[in-house]
């Protein structure tokens, strides 16, 4: 499949969706929100691919939000559409049974931010910077923004982002939980690589029923959420990974998962 705005390189068991717009720091406009939309559903049916790197082109930005110049002259009803598109995006990366791992490279701002945070886990650059500066453009987030990064760091501090508009370092972002790891910006690729490769190598149909345990679970209630664990769970019993793994630890051998 050709993208215009995406660069989707397989390489096996990983692939690396780059956001290839650098002129504009990989703003987000309609078209590269489709392109994504496609990648990753060609993606999740690609059996060679068993996790997912989300990152940006060039060394300035991994997205710097949605394509500003595309909101001139708009109309309320006109922007409805797209603000669901941007949604429809983020929940086929959620609801979709690979990991996706966010490499930020740069700055992740607007709908950057928000795409990362649609991501399972979230790698930057020490050179990497945060925001929700919509405020600043008489606008809100609109990418799952005003319910994801409360989340993800608490209702006090996503309000401080979202009302405030401010940049802040990869380091506040990982103090405040918005990032897993922050590494220097030379080996951000590598590092993110390796773990993506670790995850790789994992029994994919559990991997697959955890995520999917945890992302319908976290807004449900206990009892509810609960409910959904106990499925993904007796589900695991339905793949042949689980026989392996089971077999592989009495008898004291490594796990050949994979075999599907
Ligand atoms: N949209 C369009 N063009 C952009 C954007 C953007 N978001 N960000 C940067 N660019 C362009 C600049 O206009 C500039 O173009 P040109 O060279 O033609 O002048 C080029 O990229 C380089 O940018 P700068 O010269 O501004 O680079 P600086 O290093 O001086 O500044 C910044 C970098 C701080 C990132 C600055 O460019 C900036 O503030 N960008 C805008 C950030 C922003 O406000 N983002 C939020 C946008 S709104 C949003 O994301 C809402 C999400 C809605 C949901 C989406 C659903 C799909």
């Amino acid at each position: 499949m050709e993208f215009k705005n995406l660069i989707v390189d397989i390489q096996k068991p990983i692939a690396i969706v780059t956001v290839n717009r650098p002129k504009v720091l990989n703003a987000l406009n309609l078209e590269t929100v489709g392109e994504l939309g496609a990648a990753f559903t060609m993606l999740e049916a690609n059996p060679d691919v068993r996790a997912i790197i989300m990152t940006g082109s060039g060394e300035k930005a991994f997205v710097a939000g949605a394509d500003i110049t595309e909101f001139r002259g708009k109309t309320s009803p006109e922007m409805l559409p797209f603000a669901k598109k941007g949604h429809d995006v983020a929940r086929i990366m959620e609801s979709m049974g690979k990991p996706i791992i966010a490499a930020i490279n740069g700055y992740a701002l607007g709908g950057g931010c928000e795409m990362s945070m649609a991501c399972d886990m979230r790698f930057a650059a020490d050179t990497a910077k945060f925001g929700q500066p919509e405020i600043l453009l008489g606008l809100i987030p609109g990418m799952g923004g005003t319910q994801r990064l409360a989340r993800l760091v608490g209702l006090g501090i996503a309000r401080e982002l979202v009302y405030g508009g401010e940049q802040i370092t990869a380091q506040r972002a990982y103090e405040i939980g918005l990032v897993n790891h922050v590494f220097p910006a030379a080996q951000l690729m590598e590092e993110t690589k390796k773990f993506a490769l670790k995850l790789a190598a994992k029994p994919s149909h559990a991997l697959k029923m955890a995520k999917l345990a945890m992302n319908y679970g976290f807004d449900l209630s206990l009892d509810n959420a609960l409910m959904v664990e106990t499925q993904c769970f007796a589900q695991c019993w339905s793949h042949p990974d689980l026989e392996e793994g089971v077999a592989a630890f009495i008898e004291k051998r490594k796990a050949n998962f994979h075999q599907d």
